[in-house]
């Protein structure tokens, strides 16, 4: 059956309950995080096969990760790291609308991951492979993995999509740009937020210029993606923009890669580009409507749930 593989960082997610100074929060709520286990769930809840790679260390916490991922019937393939902890991210509420998030992540076992942890014939044989902008920030190990692994990829003609997802606290803007405009020429499908998008292609006032530039440098898809206002799309050289799904949103920790999921489903299920965005207009809006990074995504017959949310006559 035909699945999707991506590999990352997952970490334990520790969220306060509460909004206040973490210093005086007496519980957290424990889970867990990483922009591409929560893709992999996203593609999951969607009926979409998933296969997910990734270290954790040889403690509690990353026997949560592995539990976790898999539970959601993700095909997890952790390898355990004998000598380095799971990493961990904290989720301050410092007042109710001010989310601060916190790494405890450095020389974690996730960002040790090594050449060998892949299984070439998984990347030769997936339908897609799916990547993030965060694995090369880890280490220069991580970031020789990726390269790897999309050359693998190309190799076999296994489309590959990459996800910017630029963090301020693993590394500077510049950092960041550089490495992308590697990256995004050698792949098919690139995500970006305005500010990511600018970070790799310059300073734009307009979304379809940001797009266009993107697509430039290869991606025959480039999806800029636009929070409450929706999303742009340039594929084939034809633009599609779609507006968000209106919610009152709780956390948008998450959202981006719920977007995500929601796009890719419908791209192995060679649905059109209108599909592919209104489903990940849909998955990101769920994603919104719940604290955790992953736990709203909506399963398939959910979708209608929010997309169909227009007030009902009675
Ligand atoms: O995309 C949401 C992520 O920020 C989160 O789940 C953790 O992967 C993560 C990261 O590195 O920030």
């Amino acid at each position: 059956a035909p699945y999707v593989l991506t590999f990352g960082e997952t970490m334990a997610l520790m969220s306060a309950t509460q909004a206040g100074p973490l210093a005086h929060a007496s519980t957290l709520r424990l889970g867990i995080g990483g922009s591409e286990s929560n893709m992999a769930i996203g593609l999951q809840r969607l009926g979409v096969q998933a296969v997910w790679c990734g270290r954790v260390g040889a403690d509690s916490l990353g026997e949560l990760v592995t539990r976790e991922i898999r539970a959601e019937g993700v095909d997890v393939r952790s390898i355990i790291d004998e000598a380095a902890p799971t990493g961990l991210m904290v989720k301050e509420r410092r007042t109710p609308d001010l989310q601060r998030v916190s790494y405890y992540r450095s020389g974690s076992a996730g960002s040790r991951i090594s050449p060998d942890d892949l299984d070439r014939d998984l990347i030769r044989n997936a339908a897609l492979l799916h990547v993030t902008g965060i694995t090369p920030a880890l280490s220069a190990g991580a970031a020789a993995v990726l390269f790897e692994a999309i050359a693998t990829a190309k190799a076999a003609q296994v489309p590959v999509s990459f996800d910017l997802n630029y963090r301020s606290k693993l590394w500077s803007q510049d950092d960041a740009g550089a490495v992308y405009r590697e990256i995004i020429p050698l792949v098919d499908i690139v995500f970006a937020g305005i500010d990511e998008a600018e970070i790799a292609v310059g300073t734009s006032p307009s979304a379809e210029e940001l797009a266009r530039r993107l697509s430039q440098l290869g991606p025959r898809q480039a999806v800029i993606k636009l929070g409450a206002e929706g999303a742009l799309a340039l594929i084939d050289g034809d633009v599609y923009r779609q507006n968000a799904v209106p919610v009152a949103v709780v956390d948008t920790v998450g959202a981006g890669d719920a977007f995500v999921a929601g796009y890719l489903a419908e791209f192995v299920n060679q649905a059109l580009p209108e599909a592919r965005l209104k489903t990940a207009a849909a998955t990101g809006a769920f994603a919104c409507l719940v604290p955790g990074d992953w736990e709203g995504f909506p399963r398939r017959e959910e979708l209608s749930l929010l997309l169909a949310s227009e007030p009902v006559l009675r």
